[in-house]
């Protein structure tokens, strides 16, 4: 039962991080499914719908052979029917939050293979672009890769590290590992490059670009090189960063991260675009 003071159909506001108290100390909260409405089905109906049209030859493998299994396609899903099948696969879940949370909730969550997921939905004036992530970007976009049992357990060594990153104050730095990999990663295939990324592969515009523009520049993933990156948030990628495998990625962020930070303390951030001596795009 809806709290009155949300009225009968209407959610939430954005922002609202209090809920009447549904929103729990470590900021997940329930989907609350029954306040969607007719319209907030139809945006994610026809946001899904245009992007799945896309994918062919963009997305990668993983992300194809796993999106039908966010389930239905016409509305909003549960997110306790996706976890029925998320869980058997690779043991993670998904919680709802009321949107972007702070950064320990938010590595601790990982650490623990629960992905946060925003529970609301983009208005319709916002429907090709918005910056906040919402439900359509957290599921479509990051959830099928949960499905892969490598990428799975990159995503949770992830957390593990933040929450070390937080305690020795490298949040900010290793929080640009996880823009270039999770949500704007791009993976080598036998057939070319393809996007594996969350923040490319629910965006109208920026698959082509990562994918097949000559604009942006690819780089092999070095962990140093990207934590030195910085990075735009309100336009497409001017870098990406390649790998070939999940299984590199799992290895990569296996050793102890206290090094790189050190190394980083005396190194000098890296504009969006920029190539280094020496350095050079990959070609597609
Ligand atoms: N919260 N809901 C949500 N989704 C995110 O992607 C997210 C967040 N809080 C912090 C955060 N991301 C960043 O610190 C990461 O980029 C590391
Ligand atoms: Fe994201």
């Amino acid at each position: 039962v809806m709290p009155a003071v949300y009225g009968q159909s209407d959610r939430p506001p954005r922002g609202d991080y209090s809920r009447g108290g549904a929103v729990l100390s470590d900021y997940t909260c329930p989907q609350d499914w029954a306040s969607y409405t007719a319209a907030d089905h139809d945006t994610y109906r026809r946001l899904y719908e245009r992007q799945a049209a896309q994918l062919a030859g963009l997305a990668c493998d993983a992300f194809i052979a796993s999106l039908p299994l966010l389930g239905v396609k016409d509305r909003i899903p549960r997110f306790d029917e996706i976890n029925e099948r998320l869980y058997k696969a690779t043991r993670w879940e998904i919680v709802a939050v009321p949107g972007l949370i702070p950064e320990l909730p938010f590595f601790t969550l990982l650490a623990n293979r629960k992905f946060p997921v925003t529970d609301w939905i983009r208005k319709p004036e916002e429907f090709d672009y918005i910056v906040e992530p919402d439900v359509f970007h957290d599921l479509f976009g990051h959830v099928p890769m949960l499905f892969d049992p490598t990428f799975a357990d990159y995503v949770q060594r992830y957390g593990q590290g933040g929450i070390k990153a937080h305690e020795l104050g490298a949040g900010e730095k290793l929080a640009r590992l996880y823009w270039y990999t999770v949500e704007f990663g791009l993976i080598r295939q036998a057939e070319g490059v393809r996007a594996y990324g969350a923040g490319i592969l629910s965006s109208v515009g920026e698959l082509q670009h990562a994918v097949r523009s000559a604009e942006p520049l690819r780089l092999p993933l070095d962990l140093l090189r990207a934590m030195r990156t910085r990075y735009k948030i309100d336009t497409y990628q001017a870098n990406y960063f390649v790998i070939d495998s999940f299984a590199q990625l799992f290895d990569l962020t296996a050793p102890d991260f206290t090094p790189l930070y050190q190394a980083l303390g005396t190194q000098a951030d890296i504009e969006p675009g920029a190539l280094l001596p020496g350095e050079a795009s990959l070609s597609l």
